[in-house]
This record gives C-alpha cells, structure tokens and sequence, in this order.
C-alpha cells in the first residue's frame, strides 16, 4: 500500500472551497465523506459549500472581472500564467496521479501516464492557442470594416465530473482563463481530491477572485452555482439527466452553456480490418478508465464473417483482465466509483440476460474481492440493437456485441441512438471508412485508431451527447462573445430623413 494512501486513511483530508485567493473554513457545513472505491475507506471529509458561500465565490470571480487586474492582463501575461500552472501540475505529477488513483478507483499506469500530464497539458495548449488566436476583418464596401473580436465572457461556472476528474475540469479551467474569464470551479463531490489539490499547488499565481472553488452535492452547491443570477455561462461534464435539469435552470437567465454529456458510441469493426488491432482498441475503449468514459466505445459491431473469431478472441482477453488494487502495477481494472454505479453494471447485466443477450464474460461481483465497488469486466452478446444494454449509456466495463452483414444496415444501427458523441471504425477500405464517417451522426468520428484526443480539434456530440465542443475553435465559441464592430473610415452617404424641416 502507498505511503500516501495509508496517510489519507489514518488522517482524511479536509477540503473546503476556495474564495477571493483563501480557502475557506464553513461553520457548520455538512461534512460529506469521500471514499476510496477500492478500499470503501475515506480519505477526506468535504464541508460542503452553501448557497452563501457559492454567493460569495460568484461575486469574487464577478469582482475580478468586472475590475480586477486580469481582464487588463496582456496575451503573454496570460500565457506565463498558464504555463506556471502546466508546470505546477508536472511538478506534483506523482501526487496527483495517486490522489486521482486512491479517489477514482482508475489505475495508477492510467492516471499517471495519461490523466494528469493531460490535465497540465491544456493549460500549456491554451497558452499557446491565444498567442495565435485572433478575429476577423472584412470589407463590405470601400470606406466601411467589419471588424469580429471575441470578447470575454465573463464569469463561469464549470462543473466536473468523477471519471477524469482534474483532467476534465483542467481543460474547463484553461479554456476560461485564457480567453480573459475569471471562473468557479465545482468538482463532483465523489472526486473532489486532485481538484482542490490543484487549487492549493497554484496558490498565488492569479490575481484573487479569478479561479474559485466550491465543493459539495450537486444538488445543494450545483444548483446553487448554476442558478446564480451573476454567472454568464455554465460548462458542465457530466450526465445527460443532469445537464438537461442545468439547461432548464439557465434558460431563466437566457445564460450560454456547453454540455458534454453522456454517449453510448458504436464501434464497427468490418471483416478487412486488421483483426489485432481491432480487438485491442475494442478491449481498450470499453475497458480503459474502467470502462467509465464518456467516449467508450463499447457498443460493438462486428461484421458476421468474422464474428466466431472474433467473439473467441474478445472473450478470452475480457475473462483475462486484470481486476484489482488500482495502485498496484499491472491492474487493468479497479473498482467502480460507487455501490450505486456497481449496482447499475447489475442491473444491466440482469437486464441484458432477461432481454436475451448472451453472457460473453464477466456478468457478476468479482468473488473474492469482497471490499471495494468492484464488478468483473462483462460482454455481452446481443440480438438486437434495442436492448437497454445497446442503448443507455452502461458506465462502467461493460461492452455489448452485436453482428451485422453490410454497411447500410450497420451505419443505420449506429445511428439508432439518443447519443452521437464518437463513431469508432475499423476497415482497410478508404472508400468505405469515407462513406461511414460522414454516415455517422457524432461529433467526432475515429478510423482505425482508438481514443485520440487533439486539443486542436473539437470534441463534443449531436443528440443528447450535448451542445457546444470542447478544444480550440470550440472552446473559444464557449467562453467569448463574440462582437461586431462595424467602422466607416469616410462619410456615409444615406437618405436625409427629415428634411421637410429644414
Ligand atoms: O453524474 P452527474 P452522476 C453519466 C454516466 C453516469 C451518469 C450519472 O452515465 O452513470 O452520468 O452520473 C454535478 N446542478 N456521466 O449522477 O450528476 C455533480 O455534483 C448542478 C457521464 O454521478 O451528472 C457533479 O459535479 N450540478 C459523464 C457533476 O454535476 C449538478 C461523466 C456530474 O454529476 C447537479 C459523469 C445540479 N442539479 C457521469 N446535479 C461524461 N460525460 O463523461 C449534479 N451536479
């Protein structure tokens, strides 16, 4: 066991907001306790942050904005402001990634080699987006320029959520920070550890009041946040259920949002794909991250022609998975984030039997791990894309096969969904991966590769996967209004109104 987890277990955290540059100490807050999923242990106490101290975090971040230093702050202040913090979070790395693996339950190699050098990442990203990043100038007619700039928006509420926790609200913090915002950050409070680590690492870096933390439930510190009369826009990860009840909430205000929401992505594999790494990307996007991802892709067609061989070869890897300790090398699979999330991959797996799926693998609680969320990584065969486990979004390691003949029926397939965030697809054909990636109804499409993140790139969904994308172009849309200036350099010529008088 790490040093660091036996010290979280013998004296649990105590985590707290973070207002106008000091963290705060609520009298009387409602303590909430965060476990580690793995262990069923706590590590830290959250006092959770009401409905006044929200008020307090909003009107810091109101305050910066409005007259604080850093809406004066030039392009290059901000870029060395956000490299300090890419290099706070490289400097930390080691503790981060272990904070993330003891509060997620995601294993170590995981969180170490891909969560926490991603969250520095976005800030060194977006430092360097806004040095390149401009308007637009156009001239309708000699004498007269439209000119487009993007302003700040103001003051924004992001809201994270539990299965990347830093990674996920990082890029939230950098996108805002650097096109001139100033921010309230609210963590999920099953995961609130790297989060409100960060807050700390960085003490010091921004003016007060331009990056604030409250901590605590969705349904008392979250609603609190996004129902605040002077935020201007939300951005929020999480699922579909909720965004939809943060959207009903903003459009009183007529405020802006980006919702990066939940998915249910098909992965197609046809029979000339290369078969090795069709399956380890099939392994990879259902079972990574334990299989919580909003991008999984574990929805999985399999061309008929192949499928006895490649059902063989899925199930075999899926039953050999390694479940444990998510801070011991070499784990694949650690627990679920909580009994309710464990208690859902039950149902699904009753559901999809009762439905008349076939049990592929996994299907249960893993028999002699009898503390921890853990559920054995599952697979499922199923008859028809109807079934609940082909079409709610699982959220956890739990993949649903299903086979297909042609490409029509299966683009078709994949479209059937309230979901369109990722299309995965697998074939040595040009022409055919063209044809099926502008067939499919998602916002990003991936040919022959598994999970790729570009930041230049945008990243979000049609349907219920949400509204607005996240990276570059995408981001800028989110946290700028963008503003026409219309300027004549010489003297309009226009009808006179009026001039009876005259
Ligand atoms: O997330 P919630 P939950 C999906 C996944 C999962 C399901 C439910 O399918 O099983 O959502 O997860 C805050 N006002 N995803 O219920 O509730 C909350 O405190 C303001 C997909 O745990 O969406 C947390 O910070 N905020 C996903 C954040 O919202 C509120 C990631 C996310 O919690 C709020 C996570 C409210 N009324 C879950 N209620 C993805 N897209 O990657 C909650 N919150």
């Amino acid at each position: 066991m790490s040093e660091l987890r036996e010290q979280l277990y013998r004296t649990p955290l105590k985590l707290s907001g973070y207002v106008s540059g000091r963290f705060t100490a609520p009298a009387g807050a409602e303590e909430i306790g965060v476990i580690d999923p793995a262990t069923e242990t706590r590590v830290a106490t959250l006092l959770e942050s009401f409905a006044d101290e929200v008020d307090q975090a909003v009107r810091a971040a109101r305050a910066a904005f409005d007259t604080g230093p850093w809406g004066r702050t030039t392009v290059a202040e901000r870029q060395v402001a956000l490299n300090a913090i890419h290099d706070a979070i490289l400097d930390h790395a080691d503790e981060l990634a272990m904070l993330e693996t003891i509060n997620t339950g995601i294993p170590l190699t995981q969180t170490r080699g891909f969560h926490i050098p991603r969250a520095a990442q976005n800030f060194r990203f977006f430092g360097e987006y806004i040095n390149q990043a401009g308007g637009e100038v156009f001239t309708q007619e000699p004498g007269l320029m439209s000119l487009v700039t993007y302003d700040p928006i103001g003051v924004c509420a992001l809201i994270g959520p539990w299965n990347m926790p830093l990674g996920l609200t990082a890029m939230k913090i950098a996108g805002a920070l650097a096109f001139g915002n100033t921010c309230v950050v609210k963590p999920s409070e099953l995961t609130p550890l790297t989060v409100t680590r960060l807050f700390q690492i960085i003490e010091g870096l921004l003016p007060d009041g331009v990056m604030n933390l409250v901590n605590g439930r969705g349904q008392v510190t979250g609603t609190a946040l996004v129902s605040h009369p002077d935020i201007d826009m939300v951005s929020f990860t999480g699922g579909t259920v909720t965004g939809a009840a943060i959207l009903q909430s903003l459009a009183k205000g007529i405020k802006g949002s980006a919702m990066e929401l939940g998915g249910k992505s098909a992965n197609i594999v046809f029979a000339d794909a290369d078969f090795d790494q069709a399956i380890d990307a099939a392994l990879m996007s259902s079972f990574m991250n334990n299989g919580q991802m909003c991008l999984a892709g574990s929805r999985i067609f399999v061309d008929r022609k192949i499928s006895d061989r490649f059902i063989d070869s899925f199930s075999r890897r899926v039953k050999a998975l390694k479940i444990g300790d998510p801070m011991v090398a070499g784990t694949e699979i650690g627990p679920m984030i909580n009994q309710a999330q464990r208690e859902r991959m039950e149902r699904y797996a009753e559901s999809g039997l009762g439905e008349g799926a076939t049990l592929l693998a996994g299907g249960h609680r893993c028999a002699n791990l009898n503390t921890g969320y853990f559920f054995e990584p599952t697979a499922m065969l199923a008859p028809g894309n109807d079934l609940a486990i082909c079409q709610e979004e699982i959220f956890g390691p739990f993949a649903a096969l299903q086979l297909f003949d042609d490409e029509d029926e299966v683009v078709a397939k994949a479209n059937e969904s309230d979901f369109g965030l990722v299309g995965y697809v697998w074939t040595d054909d040009l022409n055919r991966s063209m044809r099926v990636a502008s067939g499919l109804r998602t916002g990003t499409v991936l040919v022959n590769t598994p999970i790729v993140r570009d930041l230049r790139t945008g990243f979000g969904g049609y349907k219920q996967s949400g509204l607005g994308r996240e990276g570059a172009k995408g981001s800028q849309a989110m946290f700028t209004e963008m503003k026409t200036t219309i300027i004549a350099r010489e003297p309009r010529k226009m009808p006179r109104m009026g001039m009876a008088a005259e």
